[in-house]
């Protein structure tokens, strides 16, 4: 099936905004002429001083530097919100749609503009200023867009936690960016189930002694604790202050915002994006990758908690004027029809959601998307994770009805935006593929020692040159930036996937290289889950690899020795599993909970999560090298005890 080509089709290569030779043309100026090209890409943000200098990189770890427009100034909200006033006050700019199919909310450009500056002034008045951290744990609701606009407005650095993760994981998210004031609502709604989120802050808090302030937008309205002197009714506040706030004048390399992701060591990353390279680069990729059109109505389903509902949910549609969709609810909730459901109430041309659901919503078979009319789709995208070509064929086949092109867009939280992805009028696709790289974007392959593999090839992914939205720095820890991404491979950048280039020059992601796994789209670190597990005081030592998942993609699979006298039953495996939902999230409980009095361990030390990996994925016939460990008994004894468990 990966030999399957879908040529452009005729209409598409007629109507799209960039044909094959326009690419051809612009990928060629974009490598020749980077700054010619990313000059002119600009031209579509409203800056206040115009900038004079496009680009200044060197990734050299010992001469590291990267600058976009550096002396320019701009705002984002302004080139969100109020430079559209003029000709598009009245059009919408968000359609909201509840967990509750009867529940919905239709935001005009000018609701936006008076909404966003309210929460400006509130935020404002609660002594927010330019520069200071502000944390974002907000269900998917529209006040969840406006937090994000308003502390972009006064030039304030959101971080938005997904509301899904622990209040573990929101103190350390808190306390590592040493935010003072927290955004949150009473509860969540999501599958007809309440989220505790204004509890999970309280809980939070207890370790975030620096928080001052809370501030509380009500979804449900469910009676929640308020402490007198740090926690503020949202909407109270809100109703005081005047729909307008002057918008601060921010440099294009000052923060906009912190999002924290998984590495493969430690705790999670605060990766930082800055202002006017990001604007730019979401901006332009959100209109060329989806062929978007003024009058389009584009959804992408993912949650605000990720880069994806940053960059492609609020940042680049909205720079583009566009209308954008934000869901609160999930694929299977009130049935399986709700996506195509939505699609028809709200005619949407646009669809971009992530491979797990399509998967998902596979099992469930045709009827369920067939029995509503999806005539309004006129694109396909897909992102988070491979997307096998059995699930792109059935997105393309049952979901668009062979109208519309898939388009798999590789990125990642670091590149702020698209990097790798067909154009729909431009690009033969091949079902699985990411395909082609987009303007300015340079892939190579290495293998492990760093060669520069050539032609048809496997290997490690890296990117020989910057992009104007790629992240400037890790929150608080510069040097981590540069080792964990500049140094591996000295003075690339390395993507922590590996990747097979055809004799075509396409690309075909294969996965994370590193210590990262990707479950339903959603990073996690197997450090992270490994510490998690520890944290009970019933574990001596656990070490965690990812397994294939039908629908996930990947699962977590644990290995765990138990401290002396712990009995290994299936009950306290249980209670792991549901430990690490509660201190981590939901999303990293382990699936495979595999208890072992000792794990293969090198002479040094190391275990050997190779052998680990393979055991998981019931791969035991041939194990590689194994005469380095310690005790190489320890690898029959795991073999037996696996069989047992599956
Ligand atoms: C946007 C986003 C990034 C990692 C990335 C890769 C995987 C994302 C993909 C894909 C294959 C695609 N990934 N899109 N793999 N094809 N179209 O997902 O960001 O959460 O940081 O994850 O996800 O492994 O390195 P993030």
């Amino acid at each position: 099936m990966q030999d399957t080509v879908l040529p452009v089709t005729p209409d598409w290569a007629e109507r799209a905004l960039i044909d094959r030779a326009a690419y051809d043309d612009m990928y060629a100026q974009s490598i020749a002429d980077p700054e010619g090209f990313w000059r002119d890409v600009a031209k579509r943000i409203d800056w206040i001083k115009p900038f004079t200098k496009v680009k200044d990189v060197s990734w050299d770890p010992d001469d590291f530097r990267i600058r976009w427009y550096e002396d320019g100034t701009l705002n984002v909200s302004v080139n969100c919100i109020d430079r559209h006033l003029a000709r598009h006050s009245h059009h919408v700019a968000i359609y909201w749609e509840g967990d509750d199919p009867r529940e919905s909310r239709t935001i005009t450009y000018q609701e936006l503009h008076d909404e966003v500056c309210r929460f400006a002034n509130v935020l404002t008045m609660q002594g927010v200023k330019k520069g200071d951290r502000v944390t974002i744990y907000l269900p998917m609701i529209p006040e969840a867009a406006y937090a994000m606009l308003a502390c972009a407005r006064i030039g304030a650095v959101h971080s938005v936690v997904f509301a899904g993760f622990s209040p573990d994981s929101l103190a350390n998210r808190i306390q590592d960016c040493g935010s003072e004031i927290v955004i949150t609502a009473d509860q969540g709604l999501r599958g007809g189930k309440t989220v505790p989120l204004k509890l999970n802050t309280d809980l939070a808090l207890t370790q975030c002694p620096n928080v001052r302030r809370v501030l509380v937008v009500k979804r449900t309205g469910a009676k929640v604790p308020m402490q007198d002197g740090r926690d503020i009714d949202y909407f109270e506040a809100a109703a005081k202050v005047p729909p307008v706030c002057q918008p601060v004048e921010v440099g294009a390399e000052d923060p906009l915002f912190i999002l924290y992701t998984s590495g493969s060591t430690g705790k999670p990353k605060g990766v930082l994006h800055t202002t006017g390279g990001y604007l730019t680069f979401v901006a332009y990729t959100h209109e060329i990758v989806f062929d978007y059109r003024p009058g389009d109505i584009y959804w992408c389903t993912a949650d605000v908690g990720w880069v994806t509902g940053h960059s492609y949910i609020v940042y680049g549609p909205l720079a583009n004027a566009a209308t954008t969709l934000m869901f609160e609810g999930v694929p299977n909730y009130p049935s399986v029809s709700r996506f195509w459901e939505v699609i028809d109430k709200y005619k949407v041309n646009i669809f971009y959601t992530a491979p797990t659901a399509i998967r998902a919503l596979m099992r469930d078979g045709e009827e369920p998307v067939k029995k509503t009319s999806r005539a309004s789709l006129r694109l396909l995208g897909s992102v988070g994770e491979p997307i096998n070509p059995e699930a792109w064929m059935w997105y393309w086949r049952v979901v668009g009805d062979e109208r519309c092109p898939v388009i798999d867009t590789w990125w990642q939280t670091e590149t702020g935006g698209i990097l790798i992805s067909p154009l729909p009028g431009a690009t033969d696709l091949k079902p699985g593929s990411a395909t082609k790289p987009l303007f300015g974007v340079r892939p190579e392959l290495v293998d492990a020692d760093g060669k520069t593999l050539e032609g048809a090839a496997s290997g490690n992914l890296v990117l020989l040159d910057s992009w104007p939205g790629q992240m400037r720095t890790v929150y608080g820890d510069h040097a981590r930036f540069i080792n964990t991404y500049f140094s591996t491979y000295r003075g690339k950048y390395f993507t922590g996937d590996g990747c097979r280039r055809d004799e075509d020059g396409y690309y075909w992601i294969t996965g994370r290289v590193d210590d990262v796994i990707n479950v339903s789209g959603h990073r996690l670190g197997t450090a992270e889950i490994e510490s998690a597990l520890v944290e009970n005081l019933k574990v001596a030592e656990a070490a965690v690899v990812a397994y294939p998942h039908d629908i996930k993609g990947q699962a977590v699979y644990a290995y765990v020795t138990l401290k002396a006298g712990q009995p290994a039953t299936p009950a306290l495996a249980d209670e792991l599993k549901a430990f690490v939902a509660q201190h981590l999230s939901p999303i990293a409980k382990p699936d495979v909970i595999l208890f072992t009095p000792s794990l293969p361990k090198t002479r040094s030390g190391k275990i050997m999560r190779r052998i680990l990996r393979k055991i998981a994925e019931g791969e035991t016939s041939n194990l590689g090298d194994t005469s380095t460990l310690a005790d190489p008994a320890v690898v029959g004894d795991l073999i037996e005890r696996a069989k047992h468990i599956g």
